[in-house]
């Protein structure tokens, strides 16, 4: 614990005693009318705004204005049925006497309950559970001699995007923050057509070959016959699977990371996974590696914290990333290469074609070469988020695909699975998928065809004068043009021998952790092994893990009961990887990987400001500002919502209760001085048990005057690095914001794990 003897809230003067305090108004605190807070334009958990482009009209964009085309605005309007027939009583159906039966006729009741009989859709088939948001792409400075990609040349044109980020196994209804992989889907509406590229949080997939999907996915999804669990893989059918495919592992250990759990969509990495090729307008091709690397940093939840928020706030991420957005918190990511040229294609000690292997930054370095910038929120979930359709296929020219077998697979796929979820063949119409340039074919009619085509719907034909036509003569340059590349073979069945090695990867990215990291691997493996109810499940699993670490495979054995035999503790250990036994960037929390791959940030964090009547309010209102000068957001909790009254008299106005706000909602915890305030906290466990859980899930906790005697009382360990005690209001924040700068107080986690609750 850290101590300041500077005092100064003996000293307060009681003044105009009516006065509210907002803490996100401008507001004024009794004679400090100097201390104005500017407050945030929308912090979270503020009423809500009405949505989309109403709210900000100053952000927009092209692929916005053309949505905004499709809008539907009533205000002033009449009520009408679909055929624009006016309703003057949308209150009582029509009937035989005020008694009597319903009629047939009455077309107005008909057509709603028809139409509501249909709103459902099939949910998608993985990723079911999402939440999108618009925002542009800028490239830094033109990729010309890697690719003739026309959104990728110039600094200056903001490409739209649509973003969607999902889970994979829950269903529609699941909870965010669930352990599982997050898809990350990205729709960039280019003047050159649609590119998607549909990527995940990890790096490498848990399969090689296409043809395995359906498996891996029966697999993880609850099991058949009670279809438990939801949202999760702590099941037997996952890890029967994945003790029998090897393949899986790596994956496996990314999952069972603190990249399964993360702290939000803005603070992940993302990767497209696949090698894709990059082709310049001399037609050089080089073989390439999507990232996203978030400007907000990397971080992740606890796996206890998790499990909780999955209960208070099941939809934590998406409302996080919608706050976010409405308060101007833009999420931010840099869009990063590997590149590798084609006469590289082979100096790895694994395949590049293959998915279930990344390419360590250490030897090929991510050039961060454009910025995605998130601000927008959407309009309608169902119009937008739940009808947009990615496709790996939509590659604009100047992108192509490699031969990696599971790339190979996808783009039939995605294209296949709209036809029944959007119900036909035409979804391409639907305004979120439409892309920005103009598309004309002779694909004709199909369910909900919208547009009219031509008199002549063939080629060649001479009745439309041959239109469209084929590029050239056709106006663009042409699309869908392949890198040339020789291929001879005969047709086979085989998987590539450069494709066999399943374990050094997983070593590697073991190897690269922390300790602390290291042990939630153990606790992620324990935990769904312990969920698995057959034995020999556990140990195949078990026995795997032998391959890849003898640490790791005694920690996680201990765990789970299962004894390991002196024939497996003598299993070869796999090579490093190309020399390489540590590659820093594979660790969140390590002091490389922070400084290699992320731009730190604390803007947007959310601190609890822990009050009762009787706290002393200067220091509140001095701690939000110190908090918003940084981009953090606080928010008072009281016993009750409402006004609590200050140390000053003065009426300070509550964002919410302790009991519907618990600790695992925020990053930090302050308790301001205040005699009588501290006294009532004391005897209230909701707010104690918001400390307690502060300190378990390691978060600065800051404290103030005579909030130490609650600490006290609390008999939390200290000191403590992560418990901040000062009594000036700016130096309390500084200090606690300086602990949040590190995410967690991971110094505290032994000690942490000993104390209930
Ligand atoms: Fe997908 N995947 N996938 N997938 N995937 C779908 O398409 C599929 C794979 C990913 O927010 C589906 O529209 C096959 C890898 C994301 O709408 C479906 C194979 C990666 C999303 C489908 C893969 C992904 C999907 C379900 C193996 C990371 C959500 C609904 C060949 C690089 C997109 C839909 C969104 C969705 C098939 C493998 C990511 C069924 C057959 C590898 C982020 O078409």
């Amino acid at each position: 614990m850290k101590e300041d003897t500077h005092h100064e809230s003996g000293n307060h003067k009681k003044s105009e005693p009516d006065k509210t305090v907002s803490s996100h108004r401008h507001a004024e605190i009794g004679q400090e009318a100097s201390l104005k807070l500017s407050g945030s334009t929308h912090p979270p958990g503020a009423a809500p705004m009405s949505p989309g482009i109403e709210k900000s009209p100053e952000i927009s964009n092209d692929k916005l204005r053309q949505l905004e085309k499709s809008k539907d605005v009533p205000a002033g309007e009449a009520l009408t049925t679909n055929q624009g027939i006016k309703i003057a009583d949308n209150q009582n159906s029509l009937s035989v006497g005020e008694r009597g039966a319903i009629l047939l006729e009455d077309f107005m009741l008909r057509e709603k309950i028809t139409h509501f009989d249909h709103e459902r859709i099939p949910e998608r088939v993985v990723h079911a559970r999402g939440a999108a948001v618009h925002g542009f792409f800028q490239v830094y400075k033109p990729l010309t001699h890697l690719t003739k990609a026309g959104f990728l040349q110039q600094p200056d044109i903001e490409t739209p995007v649509f973003v969607r980020f999902s889970t994979v196994q829950g269903s529609r209804g699941s909870a965010d923050t669930v352990r599982d992989i997050r898809g990350w889907a990205t729709k960039f509406y280019t003047h050159e057509g649609n590119f998607d590229l549909v990527g995940n949080n990890t790096p490498v997939f848990f399969i090689q070959d296409a043809i395995k999907f359906p498996d891996l996915v029966h697999a993880v999804k609850p099991e058949p016959h009670n279809e438990i669990p939801q949202g999760q893989s702590a099941h037997d059918t996952f890890w029967d699977f994945v003790s029998l495919q090897p393949e899986t592992l790596h994956n496996v250990m990314w999952a069972m990371s603190d990249r399964g759990i993360p702290r939000s969509y803005r603070m992940m990495e993302g990767f497209g996974i696949h090698t894709f090729k990059m082709i310049n307008a001399e037609g050089q091709c080089h073989f390439v590696r999507f990232h996203w690397k978030p400007l907000y940093g990397v971080a992740s939840l606890l796996w206890d914290e998790a499990q909780l928020i999955t209960g208070r706030d099941p939809d934590f991420h998406r409302r996080e990333l919608w706050e976010a957005i409405e308060a101007g918190d833009y999420p931010e990511y840099e869009l990063g290469l590997q590149i590798i040229p084609m006469q590289d294609e082979h100096r790895f000690d694994f395949d590049i074609l293959e998915p279930t292997k990344l390419i360590p930054e250490s030897l090929v370095p991510v050039q961060r070469v454009g910025k995605m910038t998130l601000n927008r929120n959407p309009d309608n979930y169902f119009c937008e988020t739940e009808q947009v359709a990615f496709c790996p296929a939509n590659l604009v020219p100047g992108l192509d695909f490699s031969d990696d077998p599971l790339l190979q697979g996808r783009p039939f796929s995605y294209l296949d699975t709209q036809i029944s979820r959007l119900g036909g063949p035409n979804f391409h119409e639907i305004p979120i998928n439409k892309p920005l340039c103009p598309f004309h074919n002779h694909q004709r009619d199909g369910q909900h065809r919208m547009s009219v085509s031509g008199a002549a719907n063939y080629e060649p034909n001479s009745i439309d004068n041959n239109w469209p036509r084929e590029t050239p003569p056709g106006a663009r340059e042409g699309g869908g043009s392949t890198f040339k590349q020789p291929v001879n073979g005969e047709k086979i069945r085989q998987r590539s021998g450069s494709f066999s090695d399943h374990y050094s990867q997983p070593r590697l990215f073991w190897l690269s952790q922390t300790d602390y990291e290291q042990a939630h691997i153990v606790d992620g493996f324990s935990f769904e092994l312990g969920k698995v109810q057959r034995p020999w499940i556990r140990k195949r699993v078990v026995d795997q893990l032998c391959y890849i670490d003898k640490d790791l495979a005694k920690r996680v054995a201990q765990q789970v009961g299962i004894s390991i035999s002196p024939a497996q503790l003598a299993y070869p250990l796999p090579n490093p990887v190309n020399g390489l036994t540590v590659e820093p960037s594979l660790s969140i929390y390590g002091e490389n990987a922070r400084e290699v791959a992320v731009d730190y940030r604390i803007k947007s964090r959310q601190v609890a400001l822990l009050v009762a009547d009787g706290v002393c309010g200067e220091a509140v209102i001095r701690m939000i500002r110190r908090l918003e000068q940084q981009g953090v957001h606080a928010k008072i909790l009281a016993p009750s919502v409402g006004e609590i009254t200050t140390l000053q008299g003065l009426n300070l106005e509550v964002n919410d209760s302790f009991e519907g706000n618990t600790s695992v909602l925020f990053d930090a915890a302050i308790v301001p001085t205040g005699k009588e305030s501290v006294a009532t906290l004391m005897q209230n466990g909701a707010a104690k048990y918001f400390l307690i859980q502060s300190f378990k899930h390691l978060k600065g906790i800051g404290l103030q005057g005579e909030a130490s005697a609650l600490y006290s009382a609390l008999s939390l360990p200290a000191p403590d690095e992560g418990v901040i005690v000062n009594n000036t209001p700016q130096h309390l924040v500084d200090e606690l914001t300086a602990v949040m700068k590190q995410h967690r107080v991971w110094s505290r986690e032994k000690v942490a794990a000993t104390i209930a609750g």
